[in-house]
């Protein structure tokens, strides 16, 4: 029986995928809870919310929360989250070195990697957080890393042109995550007749195509492998193909850079823009800024590619990208 989730459930369920911290997951549970239709088809759904709050509450009480799968308890950060994800030795920590000033260990033997780790990756003037995974093969998949992948942007699925076995090793990784409800598809979005089940938007990323076999591999992927996901070929230890990458992974991300300038002062702020989802915003960049900002907020002016410099707008105004504000409470 489909569930019939309002948008609200569905904006909960999406703040609480991007969680960070145990409190905010109490939050985002709690009004889940409240907005789900009660109704014999969210029966189960609704016992396990309540498992889950009951869980997180637990764990708050207790102080357990902290060490809780460590390492797991990844804090987002910068202007959107990608995760990197493949088989045994496809180059997820090279490919993590080579974008970010991380320094994972990196080696020519399978399973190297055991912990998701994050790294920051410059993009002109933002910074996208990446995460560098262990590997899944048909056997292996850590449960941890679902959580991960459903509260990330964009995944990134490396396939490796140094083995024959790599077209194949990509494809168990779709195949083992599509025997869980956490899945990987060209865009994001929650199922709605079928509760819990999520899609991960997806770029296929072949990587080693500095090696003298990867084209051949490249061509045999192209032709047993007919995925739907954009493809960009890359090699991370070259850095090959790279600016395309980042330049799609932004715009994937679906943002926009808002700066700020103060009242009085002459120049805005360019060096760290805010940034929020296409589509948001002046409130939304006053909630970023400070919650006192967002309650008070009276209006801004404007300065951008879609208005006259210095338009006056209020807190329902959308924001451009690159666009300057001006903010008055
Ligand atoms: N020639 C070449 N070798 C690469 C490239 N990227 C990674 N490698 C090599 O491939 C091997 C595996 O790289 P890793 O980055 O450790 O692979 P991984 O996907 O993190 O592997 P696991 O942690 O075991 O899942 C290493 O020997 C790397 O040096 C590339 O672009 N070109
Ligand atoms: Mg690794």
């Amino acid at each position: 029986m489909p569930a019939n989730l309002t948008p609200q459930y569905l904006k909960a369920e999406e703040a609480y995928r991007r969680a960070s911290t145990p409190e905010e997951e109490l939050k985002c549970l709690q009004e889940m809870l409240r907005e789900l239709p009660k109704h014999k088809g969210t029966d189960k759904l609704q016992a396990e919310l309540k498992q889950k709050i009951s869980k997180v509450r637990k764990e708050l009480q207790s102080g357990s929360a902290g060490k809780r799968r460590a390492g797991l308890r990844i804090p987002r950060q910068g202007a959107g989250r990608v995760i990197l994800l493949g088989g045994p030795n496809a180059g997820k920590s090279q490919f993590l070195a080579g974008a970010t000033r991380a320094t994972p260990a990196i080696a020519e033997y399978p399973f190297t990697t055991r912990e998701p780790a994050p790294g920051m990756m410059p993009f002109e003037d933002i910074q996208i957080q990446l995460i560098d995974t262990p590997p899944i093969t048909r056997d292996v998949l850590d449960p941890n890393l679902l959580g991960l992948i459903r509260g990330s942007d964009l995944a990134l699925l490396l396939v490796d042109l140094g083995s024959d076995e790599g077209p194949e090793q990509a494809q168990e990784v779709l195949d083992r995550l599509g025997a869980t409800k956490t899945r990987l598809a060209t865009e994001s979005y929650l199922d709605e007749n079928d509760v819990g089940l999520s899609y991960t938007q997806t770029f296929a990323v072949p990587n080693k195509i500095d090696l003298a076999e990867a084209p051949d591999r490249l061509e045999i992927l192209h032709e047993f492998f007919p995925w739907q996901f954009p493809e960009y070929v890359i090699s991370a230890v070259q850095q090959t193909g790279m600016d395309e990458l980042k330049r799609a992974i932004f715009q994937a991300l679906d943002v926009v850079r808002v700066y700020t300038k103060e009242p009085g002062q002459k120049k805005p702020d360019m060096d760290r823009p805010y940034t929020i989802r296409r589509g948001g915003t002046l409130l939304d960049v006053a909630e970023l800024i400070h919650k006192d900002l967002a309650s008070n907020l009276k209006g801004a002016k404007v300065w951008g590619s879609h208005v006259h410099d210095g338009t006056l707008v209020k807190g329902d105004y959308v924001l451009h990208d690159r666009d300057i504000v001006e903010i008055h409470a």
